[in-house]
């Protein structure tokens, strides 16, 4: 590795120019809305404003998990958010999330209505507010709650850092990559070895520690997150390969994992989901079909 470096920061760091690399057009160095554009609502007690993104489907798998166990209250419209057109900087959006990323929530039960940003908090209101998918004994919810948070930190490493340096930068900088290779495989190993003795992330109960886990780790491990299976020898943590078999098996699962999707096959992809038959009329390959 050479010590050598070719840029010497400035002063001041100043926004001049794009960074390059496939998110360069949506980035900027300040919050706030760039437009004016109220969100719309739909019929249903929760208004979803998302893409099918991880962060995004750890939310629809929790609806469709908490509809599958009969919470009808759990009904909810998934408005589609392109952020690479900006959605996420309309003003009605960034009222409901300031800073501006997918996914957004609203809870239109309450009066006046309840936002709630960030996928983790959005996994606690909804399993508090349902009963649901949280341990009730104080030690098994420390635990759900301690491999929630773990996500939510551990996560940008996997994302922001090995993810962009890997996959998306424009450059290829081998003292970038090796140092979050190195982490999200620390952090595969945690994993790892947790799933030797636990069926799911809290113990024996599948809980909203594994809806938050799956999308980013069993994507990375299946290799549909960054394409980077190989390149970190995915195949080895076996522990974590297992629980991730058990969890795509759900069917809230395939279900959730669908909604707001514009990656995969077409019949994979449900671009807006306001009604549960959606899944078998208004899927991709359906709305293609009808021209
Ligand atoms: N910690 C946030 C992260 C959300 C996030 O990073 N969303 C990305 C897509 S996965 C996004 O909206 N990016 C658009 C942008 O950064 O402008 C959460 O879990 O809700």
């Amino acid at each position: 590795m050479s010590e050598s470096s070719e840029y010497t920061p400035p002063k001041i760091w100043k926004w001049d120019t794009e960074s390059g690399g496939r998110f360069a057009s949506i980035n900027r160095p300040i919050a706030g809305p760039t437009h004016e554009k109220d969100l719309p609502v739909g019929k249903h007690p929760f208004q979803l404003y998302s893409l099918g993104t991880p962060n995004g489907i750890k939310v629809t798998i929790m609806f469709e998990e908490l509809l599958a166990l009969g919470h009808s209250g759990a009904e909810y419209d998934a408005w589609f958010i392109n952020i690479m057109d900006g959605g996420q900087f309309g003003s009605g959006f960034v009222a409901a999330n300031p800073n501006s990323k997918i996914p957004a929530l609203m809870d239109h039960s309450t009066d006046p209505p309840t936002r709630i940003f960030e996928s983790g908090a959005m996994l606690l209101y909804l399993a508090e507010k349902f009963d649901a998918f949280i341990p009730k004994d104080p030690r098994g919810r420390a635990e759900c709650l301690s491999w929630l948070f773990w996500q939510m930190g551990a996560t940008p490493f996997l994302g922001g850092g090995f993810g962009h340096f890997y996959a998306y930068a424009p450059i290829k900088i081998e003292y970038a990559i090796d140092r979050f290779a190195m982490e999200v495989k620390r952090q595969l190993d945690v994993l790892d070895r947790h799933l030797a003795d636990n069926e799911y992330m809290a113990g024996a109960e599948y809980t909203i520690a594994d809806m938050a886990i799956w999308p980013w780790y069993g994507g990375v491990v299946s290799n549909a997150v960054y394409n980077a299976a190989e390149f970190l020898e995915t195949h080895t943590y076996t522990n974590v390969k297992r629980w991730m078999d058990v969890v795509e098996a759900r069917k809230a699962v395939s279900r959730g994992r669908m909604v707001n999707g514009v990656f995969g096959k077409p019949e994979h992809q449900l671009r807006e989901r306001h009604d549960a038959d959606d899944f078998d009329t208004k899927t991709q390959d359906k709305i293609e079909a009808a021209g």
